[in-house]
């Protein structure tokens, strides 16, 4: 089969939402796959359209299970891949389906962006969401990228003020799911810096770049997992797919879009650029 094709280009997948912006979601994830070298492909979730007239909130329409089993299935027996994104689930009949198909046959290097809630959701809107991602899905991560508050609600910690608590959630999470973590501190933590804390059972090592501008960035935690996704599937390790998408997001969201919405989109540059 792909007679002639002798290509060495890295193929990673994304399970993912679409946001119709284009600056979080499953097109986050494959720009970002792009700008980083990797060959993408995707199997859509759900599409997610913001309310302008209702305070941008969520409009979530689901796709039908049996229609993301179909691209789950013919994405995993088209390629041998090289890694796996796991973004926007939205409820948990997909979690059940995810999980199922990734447990009969695991891909090596599952990268899990935590999402839990999204900006402007209410906390606790999505209980019975949060406990079957944790339940199911975050025990066949191999890596994790947690923000502030997925970090509350993975580790069970009340607060996290400081960059030691960040760290403290770090093991906690990893000790609870055997992944390598990235918690994003990002502008949650008082300072300069936007800090974030990459920790796989050895090796602790603190990310931090100076926070840039007032204004909120759609993306950036998409855009970071994909990164890590995009590395892992080139054969970097956990510590060195963490810089590089750190460093990515950081001219990402220098080179951000401006937006009539509250918030900016992460522009994807390419590594050549
Ligand atoms: O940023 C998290 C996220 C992921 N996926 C989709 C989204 C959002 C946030 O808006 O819409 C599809």
């Amino acid at each position: 089969m792909g007679c002639m094709t002798t290509s060495q280009t890295p193929i990673a997948m994304t399970i993912a939402g679409s946001e119709a912006t284009g600056g979080a979601g499953a097109q986050a994830d494959l720009k970002t796959f792009q700008a980083l070298g990797v060959y993408g492909c995707l199997a859509l979730t759900c599409i997610v359209s913001f309310d302008p007239k209702n305070g941008w909130a969520h409009r979530l329409t689901p796709v039908d299970q049996q229609t993301l089993r179909d691209q789950l299935e013919v994405n995993t027996t088209v390629y041998d891949l090289d890694a796996v994104k796991i973004g926007m689930l939205g409820s948990p009949d997909t979690i059940a389906t995810v999980a199922e198909v990734l447990t009969e046959q695991k891909p090596r290097r599952i990268v899990l962006d935590p999402v839990l809630i999204c900006k402007g959701q209410e906390p606790g809107a999505a209980l019975d969401t949060d406990e079957a991602l944790k339940a199911k899905i975050l025990p066949l991560a191999d890596f994790v990228t947690p923000n502030h508050f997925e970090s509350l609600s993975l580790s069970g910690l009340e607060a996290i003020d400081t960059v030691e608590d960040l760290e403290k959630a770090a093991r906690i999470i990893h000790e609870r799911s055997g992944a390598a973590v990235l918690a994003k501190g990002g502008v949650r933590l008082d300072g300069d810096d936007a800090v974030d804390v990459f920790y796989d059972g050895q090796t602790t090592e603190v990310l931090s770049a100076p926070k840039i501008g007032e204004v909120q960035v759609a993306g950036a935690g998409c855009s970071l997992a994909a990164a890590v996704t995009a590395e892992l599937a080139q054969g970097r390790t956990p510590l060195e797919a963490a810089r590089a998408a750190k460093d990515f997001v950081t001219r990402g969201i220098e080179a951000r879009i401006s937006s009539h919405a509250p918030f900016d989109s992460l522009r994807q540059i390419n590594r050549l650029a």
